[in-house]
């Protein structure tokens, strides 16, 4: 491996040759991309089996991380920053004459999750590595992640994300560690050699898991773990004469494509449940192979089954993988010879569960006959769990029959997945402080009260890595400036920088990252648009799935209102902001997709407008993903957190604006009120109901969407822009459903209750912004107070509250360490 930029160099043009075949002047970006990729990918190897034997020898416990989604983005700078080698890569491509952020847009974005609990889990394993902890993911390897969005005609139209087409260099292939996941097929006893009787399925559908492995590198520290992805191939071998049914070439190639669509793609419902069975396969099908293959490496300590949960540590993120509890209750049970107790105690202490949501429409349950059929043996465990478990409920509250159909698992033909997975966890734990409470008291009050000493908090965290030293490499150089790196590796360091808040050089460097960041930003709009951007204007920042609760109508709403003042009152003092939106819908989810229209109509508008054009821009920014995050986040300066109170379990788009010193609107909701707590009215803008507010509306009624429309003359104004030809309903449009929502269903996520205090903060924004020294401390305040919410704190109370490990000693990492 090369030592310095000079080495880089040489060895680079080298491989560059050799991997394309083509002399230097031929050579193409994406040439230069698949170069460097492998070039970094066999560095990475080496330490990778470094670190695996330094787990294997060392036989402490590890942490497997189950999860249905890993929204990991592009690997090169990430790694090479890690690497602590992407300065010396930068400069010596620099000089061989390409530059490595144009290089970087040749990776496709490894889109394999919806939102925030798929990026959780990927910044979860950059701090786990990063902390030396071994700890790896468990995923599907998708053929199709997250839909490709377009938007024509201010719609959204979803295309495949073939994110594979080019290969993918960080991945290996492991053939040697497939493993057997059977669907269907009926249950048999079955007597054994030794002369007792177990249960075995017959006549099943046979699936090969193939693991493919991708090498997750830690900043600075030894370790390299694994996130391993599971593809579904057929088990018949053509080889043998087709296996298949039927043993006919064609119904072998229809069965082939049939097993593979196991792993064909992503389901596009963020925070909302579909009872499809080709999702539950998937369900099944990532936790079978999972746990097949936790136990093999288990295998090679050569220890009995009763000291797994010394040595092993699952965690499910949120229900998806819940079937994993039945799997090894089923291997414990039927393959490994435990009575009932015995396995029960060793899976419960080996399972931890995160909840991520309490929206009822997000809660899975499946429905009793499709799990019969499909996982036969794992229903008769799961049937016996709930019995067991109903009859204690019982015994403790004889009289009380209802508390136990409140509580049980199997219920009205469906199983309910996240009180299999309480009852089968020895820690469950919520995603912010407010959310743990709301699950405590209200959503799983009764499982509380029942194991109160398995509930706690983990509020989320971002990898400071990813969020502001690769995505804000300007912002990260003026920070080490000013306190130097203590930071890169203790992030709550970030705090010193509160010594130079009120320091008038510093904040001059400050404003001129920040507009250095909104001109890139700028550019890449004007790319996109065709439209130039005023980067002296506001940029406010509302990027996240769209979702009704997270209401980004209220912010369209908003911006309908500012127009109309503004043509009611041409002279009107707004200060100019550019509102800038991410969003991808569900695709069955049609008021979202409305919502999308909407705030296309109001770009259009507004954008063209000659008596607002330059106040006020919107921009709906196309298909918004890891790496258009990246662009954006760094460039904002509000930061759009205004859910339902209650109903954002905690956000994290919200720590990484914070971050990167956006100053955050936003309602007491998640994550936002430990970021309050932090910051202050000083540096944040509450606005809207409180969560108590909220609940007791819910309770009693007492709202009326309707008297808002009647006496608020702005909201009815809006609402009425929603439904008349006007500025944006153009030929003949109409946003019934929208308006609807608000009137006929009376407002669910009191956006018009919401209104009036939310245009005050909106309007205090406006006025602050003015005063440059006054916002700038402001902003420095936010990025000093972000080091709470790193992934680095998070992770180390995992470790050590739910999964109790410690960092391993790897020793120091190979080769690299001159290029440092
Ligand atoms: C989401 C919540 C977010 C939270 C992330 C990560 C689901 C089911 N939940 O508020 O809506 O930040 O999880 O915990 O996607």
């Amino acid at each position: 491996m090369f030592t310095d930029k000079e080495s880089f160099k040489q060895e680079f043009k080298q491989r560059l040759i050799g991997t394309s075949g083509r002399q230097m002047h031929e050579v193409t970006e994406d040439d230069v991309y698949a170069a460097l990729g492998s070039m970094v990918r066999e560095q990475i190897g080496q330490e990778w089996a470094v670190t695996n034997r330094a787990y294997m020898e060392q036989g402490e416990r590890q942490v497997y991380y189950f999860s249905m989604e890993f929204l990991m983005g592009r690997l090169l700078g990430n790694n090479l920053l890690n690497l602590n080698v992407l300065e010396t890569v930068r400069e010596g491509l620099g000089e061989l004459g390409w530059d490595l952020e144009d290089i970087e847009e040749y990776e496709a974005d490894a889109g394999l999750g919806n939102g925030g609990l798929g990026r959780l889990a990927a910044c979860f394993l950059d701090s786990l590595a990063s902390l030396g902890y071994a700890g790896h993911g468990n995923g599907i390897r998708y053929k199709y992640g997250l839909f490709e969005q377009k938007i024509i005609d201010g719609h959204q139209v979803e295309l495949p994300d073939y994110w594979l087409q080019k290969g993918n260099v960080w991945e290996v292939r492991r053939d040697d560690k497939r493993v057997n996941v059977r669907f269907w097929g009926n249950v048999e006893v079955v007597e054994k050699e030794d002369g007792n009787y177990t249960y075995e399925t017959k006549n099943g559908e046979e699936v090969w898991a193939v693991p493919y492995d991708m090498p997750v590198v830690g900043y600075e520290s030894a370790a390299v773990n694994t996130l391993r992805l599971w593809s579904a191939e057929s088990a018949a071998d053509p080889a043998r004469g087709f296996g298949g049914p039927n043993g006919n070439y064609y119904n072998f190639l229809d069965y082939k494509r049939s097993v593979e669509t196991v792993s064909e793609f992503l389901y596009p419902d963020d925070s909302q449940y579909e009872g499809k069975l080709l999702r539950l396969k998937q369900e099944y099908f990532l936790s079978s192979a999972g746990v097949q293959s936790v136990l093999r490496t288990f295998d090679k300590l050569r220890l009995p089954y009763d000291r797994l949960p010394e040595k092993v540590a699952i965690h499910i993120n949120d229900t998806h993988p819940t079937l994993v509890i039945p799997e090894l209750m089923r291997i414990l049970l039927d393959e490994k010879s435990f009575g009932w107790q015995e396995a029960w105690d060793i899976v419960s202490r080996v399972v931890s569960y995160t909840n991520h949501t309490i929206l009822s429409e997000a809660l899975e349950t499946w429905p009793e006959q499709m799990v019969r059929d499909l996982l036969p043996r794992l229903y008769m465990i799961i049937e016996e769990i709930n019995r067991r478990f109903c009859a204690d409920l019982l015994e403790e509250t004889p009289k009380d029959q209802k508390r136990v159909s409140r509580m049980a698992i199997i219920a009205d033909g469906q199983i309910k997945m996240a009180h299999l997975a309480i009852h089968g966890s020895h820690s469950i734990n919520g995603v912010a402080a407010l959310h743990t409470d709301i699950l405590k008291n209200r959503e799983m009050k009764e499982f509380y009260e029942l194991y109160p000493e398995r509930f706690n908090n983990k509020t989320n965290g971002i990898t400071h890595r990813r969020w502001l030293m690769h995505a804000n490499p300007d912002l990260a150089g003026l920070i080490e400036g000013a306190i130097g790196s203590d930071w890169k590796t203790q992030p709550s360091r970030l705090n010193d920088l509160l010594g130079h808040a009120g320091d008038a050089v510093f904040q001059e460097k400050i404003r001129a990252v920040k507009h250095k960041n909104k001109e890139r930003l700028a550019s890449y709009i004007y790319k996109k648009h065709g439209v130039a951007v005023d980067t002296n204007s506001i940029f406010d920042v509302q990027v996240k799935r769209l979702h009704a609760y997270k209401r980004q109508l209220l912010n369209a709403l908003h911006i309908m209102d500012l127009y109309n003042r503004i043509k009611e009152q041409p002279s009107l003092d707004v200060t100019p902001r550019t509102f800038i939106f991410g969003a991808k819908a569900a695709p069955g989810y049609y008021m979202a997709k409305q919502i999308i229209k909407l705030i296309n109509n109001i770009a259009a508008t507004v954008n063209n407008d000659p008596q607002t054009k330059d106040r006020l821009n919107v921009f709906f920014l196309e298909n918004y993903s890891v790496s258009l995050a990246e662009k954006i986040i760094p460039a904002a300066d509000v930061s759009e957190q205004i859910s339902t109170a209650g109903k954002e379990a905690s956000g994290t788009g919200n720590m990484k604006l914070m971050m990167n010193g956006a100053l955050t609107v936003g309602t007491l909701d998640g994550a936002n009120v430990e970021m309050y707590e932090s910051l202050g009215d000083e540096g944040m803008y509450l606005f809207g109901l409180r969560i108590e507010e909220v609940e007791k509306y819910y309770r009693e009624g007492g709202y009326s969407a309707q008297d808002i429309y009647n006496s608020d003359a702005r909201v009815k104004k809006v609402l009425d822009q929603l439904i008349q030809p006007g500025p944006f309903c153009h030929h003949g449009q109409s946003f019934d459903s929208i308006f609807n929502s608000l009137i006929g269903h009376n407002d669910e996520y009191f956006v018009l209750k919401d209104f009036a205090s939310y245009a005050d903060a909106q309007e205090q924004i406006g006025l602050d912004y003015r005063n440059t020294k006054l916002w700038t401390e402001k902003s420095i305040l936010n990025i000093a107070k972000s080091g709470r919410f790193a992934g680095d704190r998070t992770i180390n109370e995992y470790a050590t509250e739910i999964w109790g490990i410690k960092p391993v000693n790897i020793g120091s990492r190979s080769g690299i360490q001159g290029a440092r």
